[in-house]
């Protein structure tokens, strides 16, 4: 079949919205009518070439919700008319990595999506004249029909808005799933969120959904924090605006450090900030932010001799199918709120302009609505 996507053909280049061919879903594969799509920070560190695994010419995007239109052959757990959210991160319940409790990173798709294919080692997509594109993440969803993996779905009930749902295909379930997944906050704790972004905003209502008694959000941009505060922010430091030293304040402002830090913004330097931000003995600082190729952390091993500890979390720590269903539901229920997070409403054919709403910081999430 043809479809409409945003096809990125090469770094730091606009995407080029075009009709693509799309092959059929092959064994074990769904095709997907995606609905709607946002945009997170990742699918711009790609496009900008900053990503060691970034690949040309791609279909980008993997936050997004469709129905099935068809299965391929052995294909079990979906048939067409379901609702489903893409997983960038699968969960096939049966590798070494989804038997074991301590992570979700499955790894049954994870070699091949890397390389920007199907489990079988090719491409569903291509141009018109027949030059393969790769695919992203296992999602591309910056196509109006995609191809994924029956273990990248996630199956969701049918009256929850494509719009909105789309939106824990990444963002929302990255950033609640940190602080409930990753960290396992507690009643009472201390916390600070550095980046008050689409991901910062999620952690900051992750922790206000578990309990934290303080809830500290450092950004550079001061328009972000009506928002923040808004989904639960007790505290804003400015970093431009504090004069001396930043971890100082910050371990002031806390009481002495915070129980737990988690940086959103995919800066190396914010990152040690957030480590040494840790109260001594038992602090735990997460790394969200993806950080550019080449880029290192550094600390004294004095702060982790010392009981902070420094930990990462991919999509949050969520099993996608099993968890993704769950926090639809919490958004329908009126637990989680996601509504004012998405700032902008975009057609594929202006998906650029979403990615310069991101560059000038005026954004939060912008979806693109088939
Ligand atoms: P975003 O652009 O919406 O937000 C980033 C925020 O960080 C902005 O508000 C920006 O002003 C702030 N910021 C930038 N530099 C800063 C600094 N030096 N100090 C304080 N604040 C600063 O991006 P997003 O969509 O929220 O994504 C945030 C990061 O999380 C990105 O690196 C993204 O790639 C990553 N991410 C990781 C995962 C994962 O599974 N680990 C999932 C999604 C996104
Ligand atoms: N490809 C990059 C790393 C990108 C990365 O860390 N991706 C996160 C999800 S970001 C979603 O917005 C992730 O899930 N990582 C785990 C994984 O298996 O990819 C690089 O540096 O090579
Ligand atoms: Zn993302
Ligand atoms: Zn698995």
């Amino acid at each position: 079949m043809r479809t409409r996507a945003a096809v990125a053909l090469e770094a730091g280049k606009p995407l080029e919205v075009m009709e693509v061919n799309l092959d059929g879903p092959r064994a074990g594969e769904v095709l997907v009518e995606i609905k709607a799509t946002g945009i997170c920070h990742t699918d711009e560190f790609t496009l900008s070439g900053a990503d060691p695994e970034g690949l040309f010419p791609a279909i980008l995007g993997h936050e997004g919700a469709g129905v099935v239109l068809e299965v391929g052959p052995g294909v079990t757990s979906l048939q067409p008319g379901d609702h489903v959210i893409p997983l960038y991160t699968a969960e096939c319940r049966e590798c070494e990595y989804c038997l074991n409790p301590k992570t979700n990173l499955c790894q049954k798709v994870r070699a091949t999506q890397g390389q920007g294919l199907m489990p079988d080692g090719s491409s569903r997509f291509s141009m018109l004249d027949g030059t393969p594109i790769l695919h992203y993440m296992g999602c591309s969803t910056f196509a109006n029909h995609t191809v994924v993996p029956e273990v990248s779905l996630a199956k969701v009930r049918k009256d929850a808005p494509f719009d909105k749902i789309c939106y824990i295909g990444c963002g929302v379930t990255t950033g609640i799933g940190a602080v409930i997944y990753t960290a396992k906050v507690e009643i009472g704790s201390r916390a600070i969120v550095f980046g008050l972004g689409g991901i910062g905003l999620n952690v900051i209502q992750g922790l206000r959904l578990a309990g934290a008694d303080q809830i500290v959000g450092v950004d550079i941009n001061p328009g972000k924090v009506e928002m923040a505060k808004r989904f639960g922010m007790t505290d804003f430091v400015n970093p431009k605006e504090v004069s001396g030293d930043l971890v100082g304040h910050l371990v002031e402002l806390t009481g002495g450090g915070a129980d737990y830090t988690f940086d959103a913004t995919g800066n190396v330097d914010v990152m040690r900030t957030a480590l040494e931000a840790c109260h001594k003995g038992w602090g735990e600082s997460i790394i969200i932010g993806v950080a550019p190729a080449g880029a290192e952390i550094s600390t004294r091993p004095f702060q982790l001799v010392t009981g902070r500890s420094w930990r990462g979390t991919a999509f949050g720590g969520a099993r996608g199918r099993t968890d993704v269903p769950q926090i639809v539901d919490w958004y329908m229920d009126g637990k989680i709120e996601i509504d004012p997070m998405i700032t902008h409403t975009l057609t594929l054919d202006n998906i650029n302009e979403g990615f310069d709403l991101m560059h000038r910081g005026e954004s939060i999430r912008s979806v693109v609505v088939y």
